[in-house]
């Protein structure tokens, strides 16, 4: 069967298990959401909840950007535990791994009636009907495709959190992940009226205070190895004299991977003690999530991250150790 028709086959099975399921929706998505995970979670509620009479809660306990809470109302996401006879569908964007349920893993695996919405590397299975499309940058775009097919109404306000997933994800159309689709989907919410200048001032002209003063703490203590390697340690102090949550420090390892020369990058931020969460980036060539992978984690080919348990030291020694490895192996195939 081609990849069109068993998008087309899934698409439908979507379609019918929404119409045919009870009232009750959960959207679920992973810890510490980014704009594209919470662009599919806003849209998928508005278009149940407007065009299929559904009642939908979309669930998370983390904390948000103040980007995102400018785009989002934030106040709608439940932090609560939830009763799976409580939930008759249960749906799951931007959410890779089960892991990155948080808390909510065990309702997911013991719910009979999930769905998965995806679009990264498909390295675990974990929902009954599963839609992932890696070719797509963001979720927001395997979103897209699943409601034209479904005849959805896109207001001005599902296109607007569509296009805000697609242009965070795609980091503004310069990721390596960005693709002819992705301008396609661009032009299609665009026409729909999404409120581009909206979400440009609110995720690319959004340099607050907190914005400012953690970027000079980055300028400070970034260290960069043989002109290609660049990183920096952020611990809970570091946090806690900056008065700012981890989020705050979201676009670190972006901003190092764009110096002029510096092919890898990474932000390694201490979550608790011998706890560590690498963020890797790299430039086009340097695929970088299989280097991550080593270190038991994964993402995408450019942007990916792992967490280690041990000390700062080690963290740092383990962190570089694939960095180098990525650019050996990469430039061995030159
Ligand atoms: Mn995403």
């Amino acid at each position: 069967m081609n990849k069109n028709k068993q998008y087309k086959n899934l698409f439908r099975e979507i379609k019918k298990a929404i119409v045919m399921s009870g009232n009750n929706v959960a959207i679920l998505m992973h810890i510490n959401p980014d704009i594209d995970c919470l662009g599919s979670a806003f849209a998928l509620k508005e278009v149940l909840e407007g065009q299929f009479n559904k009642t939908v809660t979309i669930f998370n306990t983390d904390t948000y950007t103040n980007s995102s809470k400018k785009i989002f109302d934030i106040s709608k996401i439940k932090k609560s535990k939830f009763n799976n006879k409580d939930i008759d569908l249960l749906i799951s964007v931007d959410v890779s791994t089960r892991q990155r349920l948080g808390i909510y893993q065990e309702n997911y695996e013991q719910h009979p009636n999930t769905i998965k919405i995806d679009h990264h590397l498909n390295i675990d299975s974990f929902g009954k009907i599963e839609l992932v499309n890696s070719n797509y940058s963001s979720c927001s775009e395997v979103l897209l495709e699943l409601f034209k097919f479904m005849k959805v109404k896109f207001t001005e306000k599902i296109a607007t959190y569509l296009y805000a997933g697609l242009s965070a994800d795609s980091g503004s159309f310069k990721n390596a992940n960005t693709n002819y689709q992705s301008f396609e989907h661009a032009l299609f919410l665009t026409k729909l009226n999404a409120d581009r200048d909206f979400i440009n001032d609110c995720i690319y002209r959004a340099e607050d205070m907190e914005y400012i003063k953690v970027t000079k703490f980055l300028y400070n203590h970034f260290e960069i190895i043989d002109g290609q390697i660049a990183y920096v340690v952020v611990t809970l102090k570091d946090l806690e004299n900056l008065g700012v949550d981890r989020q705050a420090c979201d676009g670190f390892s972006s901003k190092l991977n764009s110096i002029d020369g510096i092919k890898v990058a990474c932000s390694i931020m201490e979550v608790k003690e011998k706890e560590y969460k690498i963020s890797f980036r790299s430039r086009n060539d340097y695929e970088i999530s299989h280097f991550a992978e080593i270190l038991g984690g994964g993402g995408h080919l450019n942007a990916a991250g792992a967490t280690v348990y041990c000390s700062k030291n080690l963290a740092k020694q383990k962190a570089i150790t694939v960095m180098k490895e990525c650019i050996i192996e990469t430039e061995a195939q030159f």
